[in-house]
């Protein structure tokens, strides 16, 4: 990997050189890790991690369960206080929202804000401001981990308060949201997904009439605080709002998607979570005296679903299904790679996805040169700079490196965890990375790279 510039290590507590893959110190560690907890540090607020200060000031979902995995390593009790905190915001039929609204912030810190979402009007909301949509449910694994990491009794009775919130979570995605019948959860939303404007969305999107001009009618923010030219287009965000209106006009209601919503997609990253959540509770139900074998039963469906649904045996990987053309859709993105989170996912996929992973659209390797991108870097619509067209994340990384791990591929995971920590030794806690630089992109003090920087760092076995 080339040197990165942009961002640049914190002058504060940023290491000096941290050297090539593999060869990062042990005196660099020490500053990295010092570099991730105040990062943490100075996003925490009162009971939540914000991303980021700027980007995103409000709470997120699937933020919150991996930031919460980086305090486990430093400050379990916030770990419990970030999960309880996003949960007591979880709606009656289960759904956790993708953002909790801080009301302390002033009208126009974020756009969406909760003026737009109005989840107020909605049966089952909770008091606070939220938005309608959910994110993947990686919330009972970070749960799990950060009980595992440090297992003690305030930890337990946390995870115990938890665990019947984490089962209605799951409850409502295998229920309310399996509009295709098939026995996998859809996303009604890109912004559901994790991963906004991935090219995996741009057919499916593409059957959603919009106009660009409608967004002079509202004032973005997040191109106020990044670079335009990396962020989702005008036409892109007029689609997402279109998308919202569609849903908000029924109170975000799911019984009748199928007749009416304008997007309606089986993600492989979502229901992949949904089955590791599965795996997770089973570890957890014991704890909470619950039976953990339905957990398991749940989670092998979920497999078999998945691999029926979502796997293509001529790409060998895992594709979004479209449920308004009932097709794959054809684009080969990371997203396809994560169902490896899946500990019983059969050995068949999962060479399938190790080959995918290692061949030259992923570049995954022992000794990697460049991170792992968030998009095939060999096709014509891969991005460097463009948010999830091409850049590489970090929980992304984390999740295949934790399937790796799983999978018997200790050695492919330490590749990929040399390349991580490289990129944050180089370019800081940036939201992302330029997949052939590893510059830093997007907001500088980012909540789940930090978080799970700490976690790479630590190196705690798989289970
Ligand atoms: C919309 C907060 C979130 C992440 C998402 C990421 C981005 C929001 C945005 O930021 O999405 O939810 O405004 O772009 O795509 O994964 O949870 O970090």
């Amino acid at each position: 990997m080339s040197t990165g510039t942009a961002g640049g290590p914190h002058t504060d507590h940023g290491p000096r050189d941290a050297g090539t893959a593999g060869a990062t110190g042990p005196r660099d560690l020490g500053a990295l890790r010092r570099l991730a907890v105040a990062t943490l540090e100075a996003n925490w607020e009162h009971d939540h991690t914000v991303p980021s200060r700027t980007l995103y000031p409000h709470q997120w979902s699937w933020d919150s369960a991996f930031i919460a995995i980086g305090w486990s390593h430093v400050r379990p009790e916030r770990a419990w206080r970030e999960l309880a905190g996003l949960f007591r915001a979880q709606w009656l039929d289960g759904r956790v929202p993708h953002i909790v609204f801080n009301p302390a912030l002033r009208v126009g810190s974020y756009f969406p804000g909760p003026e737009f979402w109005a989840s107020g009007l909605a049966e089952g909301a909770p008091a606070v401001a939220t938005s309608g949509l959910i994110q993947p449910p990686v919330h009972a694994p970070a749960a799990w981990l950060a009980y595992r990491r440090f297992p003690s009794g305030a930890g337990r009775a946390a995870l115990c308060r938890l665990y019947p919130r984490l089962v209605a979570q799951q409850r409502y995605l295998a229920t309310r949201r399996d509009v295709g019948g098939g026995g996998l959860a859809c996303v009604v939303h890109p912004w559901e997904s994790g991963l906004d404007n991935s090219p995996a969305w741009d057919a499916p999107l593409a059957a959603v009439p919009a106009d660009a001009a409608v967004m002079r009618a509202y004032r973005r923010h997040d191109t106020a605080h990044a670079d335009a030219a990396h962020r989702p287009t005008d036409l892109d965000y007029a689609r997402y709002v279109a998308i919202v209106a569609s849903y908000r006009e029924r109170r975000y209601r799911d019984d009748d998607l199928a007749a009416r919503h304008p997007f309606l997609v089986e993600c492989p990253l979502v229901n992949a979570a949904m089955g590791a959540a599965e795996h997770a509770l089973a570890r957890i139900a014991p704890l909470a005296g619950a039976d953990p074998g339905p957990h398991r039963e749940r989670a092998a469906r979920i497999t078999e679903a998945l691999v029926r649904r979502l796997y293509d045996p001529t790409t060998g990987t895992f594709h979004p299904r479209d449920l308004r053309t009932d097709r794959l859709v054809p684009a080969r993105t990371v997203l396809g790679l994560t169902p490896l989170v899946l500990p019983d996912l059969p050995a068949r996929q999962v060479s399938a996805l190790v080959a995918e992973a290692c061949s030259a659209r992923f570049g995954l390797a022992v000794r990697m040169d460049r991170p792992l991108p968030s998009h095939d870097r060999t096709a014509p619509d891969f991005e460097p700079l463009r948010y999830w067209r091409g850049p590489s994340w970090m929980n992304v990384s984390w999740l295949v490196r934790r399937g790796l791990l799983g999978h018997g591929r200790p050695d492919l995971a330490a590749g990929l965890r040399d390349s991580m920590i490289e990129l944050v030794a180089r370019s800081g806690c940036h939201e992302y990375f330029h997949p052939d630089t590893g510059a830093g992109l997007g907001s500088p003090a980012f909540g789940w790279t930090a978080a799970l920087l700490l976690d790479v760092l630590a190196d705690d076995p798989p289970g």
